[in-house]
């Protein structure tokens, strides 16, 4: 990637706050555009906004192109003297839609302000020098540790090629999964609409075998709007029930596991060669997700699901619900590793979530 600005730029306060604005427009995304990154774009003139937009789906028009079409009639003569604020460096590819930076030009502005570069190889900084090259000024990397985080899924899908990782458990006040064997609520009502916000902004969804058949979960979205991500389950041994909810074929579901007799149609049976709970199922399942475009995976448990992430370090974040309630024994929850790092910690009704990053990467 081209070397940009090494010293990221200190912004004026108004021009923070515009750039922020993308920030929170770009999460209207959220859920309907990834493997694509979330972006959003504003057009300021003379401290007003004038046009505003984001990346609204996947495949369809990027965040620049939204709010420069935003813009209303009577101000459409100041677009050439605008000042347009990107959360992330606009495209320099032909992709689904035609490239952003040819639009900017097209349209004459004279000024952008560009949080993260895109880490995508086919833009990767030489929309800036395109840009530049041009006569437009540029100011790249502001607010980039911010920038970065809001698309931290999408810096790890396009460097790393897997998924971004998100492990997620709700425990008690002293430290229980639950019962053992047996379906333990936990989470108050808010905290349990939460996570389903939580499945409707990733892409798969996944539990073990044991989880599989005591909770008999559904995994789908049902308390918030948006949609229900790809089901995935574990299924080793096949013990699964045949009557259990992630088996009904009724939404897009993985099992990793033996193929099971009768007709499917949402159903695909991944057999492992040589399956077994030791063989190296994770990055197995990683490259199937990576091959199938899905960008972010959040992990439900149980307990050794969950302890086969933490053990192998394969995770980029982790999200604790604790609710008060004291079970007194039970599954013992995991340990938010040491090298994390507490990113949001706040109560959601009568649970404490907790949101934990890898120290160094964010
Ligand atoms: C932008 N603005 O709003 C987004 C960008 O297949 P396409 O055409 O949608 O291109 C996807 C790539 O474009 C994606 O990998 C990332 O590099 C960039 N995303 N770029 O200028 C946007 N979402
Ligand atoms: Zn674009």
């Amino acid at each position: 990637m081209a070397e940009i600005n090494p010293d990221a730029p200190a912004l004026a306060a108004g021009e923070q706050r515009f750039l922020r604005r993308c920030f929170q427009l770009a999460r209207l995304g959220a859920g309907s555009v990834s493997p694509n990154p979330m972006v959003g774009a504003v057009l300021a003139y003379d401290n007003r906004i004038i046009g505003e937009g984001w990346h609204q789906r996947y495949g369809e028009a990027h965040a620049e192109v939204q709010a420069i079409r935003a813009v209303a009639r009577a101000d459409r003569n100041l677009t050439p003297r605008s000042t347009l604020y990107c959360a992330l460096e606009p495209c320099f590819h032909h992709g689904k839609t035609p490239p952003c930076v040819d639009l900017i030009l097209e349209q004459k502005i004279p000024r952008v302000v560009v949080s993260s570069i895109d880490p995508n190889p086919l833009t990767g900084g030489q929309s800036v020098a395109k840009l530049r090259a041009a006569g437009v000024e540029v100011i790249a990397r502001a607010l980039e540790a911010e920038g970065r985080s809001l698309n931290r899924a999408f810096f790890t899908w396009m460097t790393q090629k897997r998924p971004y990782i998100i492990l997620k458990w709700a425990q008690s006040a002293d430290g229980y999964l639950g019962r053992a064997a047996e379906r333990t609520p936990i989470s108050g009502p808010l905290a349990q609409r939460l996570v389903h916000r939580w499945r409707s902004e990733v892409d798969a969804i996944l539990v073990g075998a044991k989880t599989a058949r005591t909770d008999n979960p559904r995994l789908d979205n049902r308390w918030y709007s948006g949609k229900s991500p790809l089901r995935v389950a574990l299924d080793f041994s096949g013990k699964i029930p045949g009557n259990a909810h992630l088996l009904d074929d009724s939404m897009p579901t993985w099992i990793l596991g033996g193929k099971r007799p009768g007709q499917w149609k949402n159903t695909t049976f991944l057999p492992l060669a040589g399956a077994g709970p030791d063989l190296d199922w994770i990055p197995f399942l990683l490259e199937k997700l990576h091959a199938g475009n899905r960008a972010i995976l959040l992990v439900e448990g149980g307990a050794y699901t969950l302890r086969q992430f933490l053990d192998n370090g394969c995770w980029d974040e982790i999200r604790v619900l604790e609710n008060p309630v004291r079970l007194g024994g039970g599954i013992a929850a995991p340990r938010v590793p040491e090298s994390a790092r507490l990113e949001t910690s706040g109560l959601i009704g009568t649970d404490r979530v907790e949101i934990w990053l890898l120290s160094e990467a964010w």
